[in-house]
């Protein structure tokens, strides 16, 4: 079971950055708290983390990444916090925005602790996702999608849990993406289980499920990235 020490969302490291993501509602009420000068949302949530809090299997990290022309890829993403627990998980849920609610160019992604969002992480390198596109049409359909993704990461519903590194999604113009990143694309028994059960638990039968390779998508040039699997 997780026993860490997570950051709280304020102190995550955010200063300085944009914080477009939190939820406007979301952003007056705490506004709101710290200046009456009686913290009690902090109060409770002292006790309420000694005794309530219900552990997930493993540390989990959200990053979010705002499309800035001026900067490399890499300074374009920012760690946010850590969820450790049921708790935190639906705490930040309702904190930030919705992926619908993001500005085009933006992702948001949820990793395991350890694990950067990106191809050169070392757990990362030798894999690869399966790739769900949603055009402008199922606008609507990429917040349930994207819940339901993350759900079922924390909650380990996968029998290779162990092979998933996280989940991305970016928000573009055409069509959207919402991938699963697993770690090994030479283990074909795992990635077939974890695509078939994101097809059936997510009644994906509308779309494509395609599953890219890592190192394929790094040395993409202008042609797209070819699929190892289709479902
Ligand atoms: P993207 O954000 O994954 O998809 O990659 P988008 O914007 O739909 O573009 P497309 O290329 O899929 O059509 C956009 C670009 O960001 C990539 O071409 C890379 O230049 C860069 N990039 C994306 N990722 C996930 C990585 C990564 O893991 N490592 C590095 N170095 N660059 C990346």
């Amino acid at each position: 079971m997780a026993s860490a020490q997570v950051q709280s969302f304020e102190s995550a490291g955010f200063e300085g950055h944009s914080k477009d993501f939190i939820g406007q509602e979301n952003r007056q009420q705490r506004e709101d708290a710290s200046q009456d000068g009686q913290n009690h949302e902090l109060i409770d949530e002292d006790l309420y983390e000694v005794q309530y809090k219900h552990p997930l299997e493993h540390v989990w990290t959200l990053w979010y990444l705002e499309n800035d022309r001026t900067k490399h890829w890499k300074d374009m993403l920012n760690e946010v916090t850590q969820i450790d627990s049921v708790e935190t998980f639906w705490r930040l849920y309702y904190t930030i925005k919705t992926p619908s609610q993001l500005k085009i160019g933006c992702d948001y992604s949820m990793f395991k602790r350890g694990i950067k969002p990106m191809w050169e992480d070392e757990a990362n390198i030798k894999g690869g996702r399966w790739l769900v596109t949603v055009g402008k049409s199922g606008k609507l359909d990429l917040d349930r999608i994207w819940l339901d993704i993350l759900l079922m990461m924390v909650g380990q519903t996968f029998d290779y849990s162990d092979e998933i590194c996280g989940a991305v999604i970016n928000i573009r113009a055409k069509s959207s993406k919402i991938s699963v990143w697993t770690a090994n694309g030479n283990s074909e028994l795992a990635i077939l289980e974890i695509g078939q059960k994101l097809k059936m638990l997510l009644h994906f039968q509308a779309h494509n499920l395609q599953y890219q390779l890592h190192s394929d998508a790094m040395c993409k040039i202008n042609s797209g990235v070819k699929s190892v699997y289709t479902l």
